[in-house]
């Protein structure tokens, strides 16, 4: 194909990408265009996974970590962590524009988007993530996060324990079991989106709450530039969902972009990126969207099926692509 405008994400959240089309379509640039697909999907509250009211974390609270790069300039916006505040890719957004910093945390990450105009402080909490927190609390708070660490009556406080012992056939929870577990096929958990705009310029997103039932603090891949999307005028762009904890020791983004720029075309980077984290991970799950700056798309997974979600000139309306392991 090789056109744009152009936008691309992850999973099938044709409302995103629609959101998206209407402002690039309409000449709005790449990194605007982002700001309205990642804002329609947390308004939507995709999967209930993105925006307020997703993937409690252990205490049953709802964070956001979201991530913004313009391509033109390489710089980031990105907050970690964030408590009170729904917007997740505006706070980033405002991160990027009107500070020198590339991410801020927790509650002053929350602090500063209010400060900035977004409103809040407001509880994310939704019917939804409480529900799942409770039933979660229910089933003796498995799975979780934990490893060499048992609670002590199913659920918390935690203690550690000496690896091998007794217990560790009844509660005792080894990675290798939560990776298959905690990100279940039927949650899609983020949004990652890259868009090219009218005079080829590239930006990409990224919005969501996390990893269900996280310890309370853990960040994910979510906000950290060339884990969950990584994005290079000259180049490309790459967005990431999955086990962020597992992807984002290795950059699979900027591994992708860089691969492209090698030459590599985009169906062999995104492959390339998951079988160098498959090595090492044979069990996890996650899934990379690659563009080149032609427009030319792909997509590549490991350990689930993943769709991706695109829309280009030559396209009536957003199409869903399928891609298996
Ligand atoms: C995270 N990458 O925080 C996110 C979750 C996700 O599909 O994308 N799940 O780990």
């Amino acid at each position: 194909s090789g056109r744009f405008p152009v936008v691309i994400s992850t999973w099938p959240f044709e409302e995103a990408v629609r959101a998206a089309w209407l402002a690039v379509d309409g000449g709005s640039s790449a990194i605007d265009a982002v700001v309205e697909g990642c804002s329609a999907c947390e308004e939507l509250r995709c999967d209930g996974t993105v925006g307020p009211g997703g993937s409690p974390d252990e205490n049953g609270e709802s964070t956001i970590d979201a991530l913004i790069m313009n391509g033109i300039t390489m710089e980031v916006g990105a907050v970690a962590a964030m408590r009170y505040v729904k917007d997740g890719i505006k706070a980033a957004r405002l991160v990027m524009d009107y500070t020198r910093h590339t991410l801020l945390v927790g509650e002053q990450a929350s602090a500063f988007a209010i400060s900035m105009g977004l409103p809040g402080p407001m509880n994310l909490s939704s019917s939804e993530s409480i529900q799942k927190w409770t039933n979660w609390k229910a089933n003796g708070c498995q799975p979780n996060f934990w490893k060499n660490v048992m609670p002590a009556d199913g659920c918390g406080p935690y203690h550690l324990q000496e690896t091998g012992n007794a217990c560790s056939k009844h509660n005792w929870i080894g990675e290798t079991k939560l990776k298959t577990s905690h990100v279940g096929h039927h949650s899609h958990d983020t949004i990652s989106m890259a868009v090219i705009d009218k005079k080829g310029h590239i930006a990409v997103g990224t919005s969501t709450n996390g990893a269900s039932f996280k310890i309370p603090g853990r960040v994910g891949d979510g906000p950290i530039a060339g884990s969950s999307s990584y994005a290079d005028d000259e180049v490309g762009a790459c967005g990431a969902t999955g086990d962020g904890d597992i992807m984002m020791r290795f950059l699979p983004c900027y591994q992708v972009v860089e691969s492209m720029r090698q030459g590599m075309e985009p169906r062999l980077a995104a492959k390339d990126a998951m079988s160098r984290i498959a090595r090492k991970y044979p069990d996890f799950m996650g899934a990379v969207i690659a563009i080149n700056r032609e427009g030319v798309h792909a997509g590549a997974c490991h350990g689930w099926t993943f769709q991706y979600s695109v829309r280009s000139t030559d396209m009536d309306d957003v199409e869903i692509f399928t891609v298996v392991p």
